[in-house]
């Protein structure tokens, strides 16, 4: 879809034992320099079919609404590093993003995202894609190195405005020490375990910031239909002999999601 980087590979042992350790893999290129204005266009024609209250980091499931979201998230670079974590049999069940203006003051919450997914096993790889170059000046993706081995953390709601999500672990809880921030040219991805603590703080500098997130889990996974009623999944490499969930379509066109949660089956479509 977009030019690859000349660089492309699959996941070293050491990343692999790096994953398993510290929960996280970072700087690994998939996108070309040339590829990055491609890139650019593709989140603004996106991003501009969006009516004007709506917030585009409310919005989910764009891999259920969108060829051109579908198509990115099987890129073969990208599920080649996927599979190197999680086996060859995958499906996809979450496409979203996370995007900050510059000094807009928006703030991911420090979290675990398996607090909030009623999945079983819990074994799911986030795959976050760098759409503009990424730091600590523009609110870069925080990790705390290997929190996922520590078992769950306490949650606590909170409605602040400027969170993007409302369940936040205390500063007080986190071990500052290990605290990394995943900083990434456009058109590199990090990958990260579902139990990581994470987060991002504002960005403060005059420079866009974007990441895809595209979420993966083995075809053993089973989603709790009672919680999420509108889980389905999309088979992304490999076979699915389990077949323990609802299918989401492939679209074949464009649609654009404006909530989190919708059945593939809702949207308006213009094929
Ligand atoms: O982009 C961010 O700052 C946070 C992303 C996130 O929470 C996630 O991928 O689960």
């Amino acid at each position: 879809m977009f030019e690859l980087h000349s660089k492309i590979r699959r996941l070293t042992s050491k990343e692999k034992q790096q994953y398993s350790k510290e929960g996280y893999v970072t700087g690994l290129p998939v996108f070309s320099e040339n590829a990055v204005k491609d890139l650019h266009n593709w989140y603004n024609e996106l991003s501009s079919k969006l009516p004007n209250d709506i917030d585009i980091n409310k919005t989910n499931m764009w891999h259920k609404a969108s060829k051109n979201f579908y198509d990115l998230c099987r890129t073969s670079a990208i599920l080649d590093y996927v599979e190197d974590l999680i086996g060859p049999n995958f499906v996809q069940w979450g496409g979203q993003f996370f995007s900050k203006e510059p000094k807009d003051g928006s703030v991911v919450p420090w979290h675990q995202d398996a607090q909030y997914w009623p999945l079983s096993p819990a074994n799911a790889v986030t795959v976050w894609l760098a759409v503009f170059d990424t730091d600590e000046d523009n609110g870069a993706m925080k990790v705390v190195s290997g929190s996922h081995k520590l078992g769950k953390f306490i949650h606590k709601k909170n409605d602040d405005e400027n969170l993007v999500l409302d369940q936040e672990v205390s500063f007080d809880q986190i071990d500052e020490d290990k605290i990394v921030s995943l900083n990434l040219k456009a058109g590199e991805i990090s990958l990260h375990n579902d139990a990581l603590l994470h987060g991002s703080e504002a960005n403060n500098s005059n420079r866009r910031r974007c990441g895809v997130t595209m979420r993966f889990s083995p075809t053993n996974v089973k989603g709790d239909l009672t919680v999420w009623p509108f889980f389905e999944t999309q088979l992304a490499r490999g076979v699915d002999d389990f077949r323990l969930n609802p299918s989401a379509e492939i679209p074949r066109g464009e649609a654009t999601p404006l909530k989190m949660f919708s059945f593939s089956k809702d949207f308006v479509k213009d094929w």
